[in-house]
Order: C-alpha cells, then structure tokens, then sequence
C-alpha cells in the first residue's frame, strides 16, 4: 500500500516537474501522514545559506519497505527540524546518486547526506565535496573511503545483526539443519557484513549449515524468485531460511507456500529490518525473527548537520540501537512498532 501511495506521489510530482535532481519522493509516513517540503530550484539556492540549515540527501530508492521508512524518516524530520532538503530518489543507480551529489555541491548546500548503495566508486566525488568544503554524511550504509572524506556515519551494526540472526537460527534450529541465504544488493556494505556476521557465528554450530546463498537485491519480488530456484533445487532439504532484510523474506514465505509448504513452521524463516509486514507474517505464524535495523534516522541525520554546520565535532560512528523480536511476542509487538 505504501508503495502504491509513493509511486502516484512520485507521479504527480515528476509531472508537476518538481525533480530537482534525481527524481523527488514524497512517501507517506507509518501514520499516513505527507510531510511536505521545499526542494527550491538552483534559482532559489541561498546566498551563504544564513540561519537556515540547507541538506541535500543522496537517497538509494525505494526497494524495500525499510527504505521507504526511512525516506518518511527525513522529509519528516525535515519539516519539523525547519531544514531546507533537497531530496533525491537515485533509484538504485550510483550514477544517479553521484550525479545528486554533484548537483548539491553546485546548490552549495551546507551538508550533504548520503545512503551509498554499493560501499566501492565514491573517492572522487567526496573528494570533490570536500574540496568545496561541504562536509559528507553516510547514512545507513558505509562506503569505503579514507576517513577524511566524510564526517560521520550514522547506522547500524551490520556485523551484529548477522550475529544475532545467526544465533536465533540455531535456537529454531536446535543447531541442526540446512539454511539458505538471500543476499542483499550485491557490494552494499549491509548486505557484505550480514554476510560476515552470520557466517562468523555460524563456526560455532557445526551441524548448521548455509547450502546457498544468492542476491535477492533486497527486493521482496527478487526474494521470492531466488527461493523458487533454491527450492527446486534443494526439495525437502531446507530447514531455515536467512535474509538480509525482510521484504527477501516476505517473498521467500510466498514462493514456500505455492511449494505447499508451511513457512515458519516445516522452514524456519529469520530475516532483519522490523517492518511492520514481517510482524504480520510472525503473528500469522508464517515467519519466526526479525533482528531490527532502525529506519528512522531522520532526527539524527539533520542533528549531525546542524552541529556540523556549528563546527561541532561529531562521532566517527553514530550507532543505532536496535532489538530482536520473535513470533511468541509478536501480536503484543506489532502494537507499538512506527514503521
Ligand atoms: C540497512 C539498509 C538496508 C535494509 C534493506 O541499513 O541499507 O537497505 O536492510 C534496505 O531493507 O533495502
């Protein structure tokens, strides 16, 4: 549904030419409301951007419920923080990414903030920030540059959620069983340290094991293609089944079904994010664990940038806090969860 609601914005916007670079999104936020704001054109860009905090934002694009969490995370945090955002939608492209980047170092915009969608091919476009002394923020996913190139990054610990979703597996699991592995975009850095993290806690349980892995790209249609193929190809050895995120998983549990199984129960089903349709899948019985990965880092993202524009130090690492929830508390959880 939110989808459906942030593709006729996303026309309606395009249509009124509102793009400023990149395509403009608009979603509406887990409480359906639609934060507005301004994305001036190049025309209206401040002199030297006095008083008010001026951020452009790099988006990836709109691939899982959990971004376009996050994306409500931002244009809401900006309106109610009184930032002037400039917001762009790369969809899932670098190049669209860096091109945004480019454009707001034109806008001279005070901070900029980006969610990298690969961690490789960012050196020259930081560095060209830098040189026009406009300071980067990573936002949700790392990069691999130097540390001077960028200010802070603000996200989870990848590594740990893998750990965690691993350490669920084997109690489901009783330590015993096939598991198969739907990857996130391939290069993302979420996707490379979930990976590593769940491998990592794998070693302790010997009679566990992963017996594929492939990219679902975190996308809930790829999830369910890559776990057609690994059924067909591994009938009636699956025990559990590991996503990176929770939209793969939600459509591994629709490709188990057609199979006429029964998912969470014949194949144990644990992802990471916290949306709120993996809640509906666990109160359902269809799903086991979710590790949860905060989407909502709008306040922190716009604090970090004023306190940038300030001249503040910031932390090199801005870490979200985050839990795991599980089928047995799942009706009470979905009560209080944002997003
Ligand atoms: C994690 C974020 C990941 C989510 C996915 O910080 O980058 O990207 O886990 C999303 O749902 O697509």
């Amino acid at each position: 549904m939110l989808k459906k609601i942030l593709s006729v914005l996303l026309v309606v916007m395009l249509v009124a030419g509102l793009a400023a670079c990149g395509q403009q999104a608009q979603p509406t936020g887990p409480d359906q409301s639609t934060p507005t704001q301004s994305t001036p054109s190049e025309s209206t860009q401040p002199k030297k951007n006095e008083g008010k905090l001026v951020v452009g934002f790099a988006q990836i694009g709109q691939e899982s419920g959990w971004r376009d969490a996050e994306t409500w995370s931002i244009l809401n945090a900006a309106e109610e923080m009184g930032v002037d955002l400039k917001f762009s939608d790369g969809q899932q492209k670098q190049e669209n990414q860096i091109k945004a980047i480019r454009t707001f170092i034109q806008q001279g915009v005070d901070v900029i903030g980006v969610a990298p969608v690969v961690e490789t091919g960012w050196e020259t476009v930081f560095k060209e920030a830098k040189e026009a002394g406009i300071p980067i923020v990573l936002v949700d996913r790392r990069a691999a540059v130097s540390e001077d190139l960028y200010a802070t990054f603000i996200g989870s610990d990848f590594i740990l959620e893998g750990q965690n979703a691993c350490k669920e597996m084997a109690r489901l699991l009783n330590g015993k069983g096939n598991i198969v592995e739907l990857q996130g975009t391939v290069g993302a850095s979420a996707a490379t340290d979930r990976m590593k993290g769940f491998a990592e806690e794998l070693k302790n349980y010997p009679d566990m094991k992963i017996i594929a892995s492939q990219s679902g790209d975190f996308t809930r249609a790829k999830g369910k293609e890559v776990m057609e193929a690994f059924l067909k190809a591994y009938p009636g050895e699956i025990h559990g089944v590991y996503a990176h995120n929770d939209d793969m998983a939600l459509g591994a549990i629709e490709a188990i079904k057609d199979a006429g199984l029964k998912p969470g129960v014949d194949i144990k089903i644990v992802s990471i994010d916290g949306v709120k349709a993996i809640f509906e899948a666990m109160v359902a019985g269809e799903a086991n664990v979710t590790v949860e990965c905060n989407p909502l880092l709008g306040p922190q993202f716009f604090q970090v940038c004023k306190d940038l524009k300030e001249g503040k130090e910031v932390p090199k690492w801005v870490k979200s806090e985050e839990g795991i929830y599980r089928q047995e508390t799942a009706a009470e959880d979905i009560k209080n969860r944002k997003y």
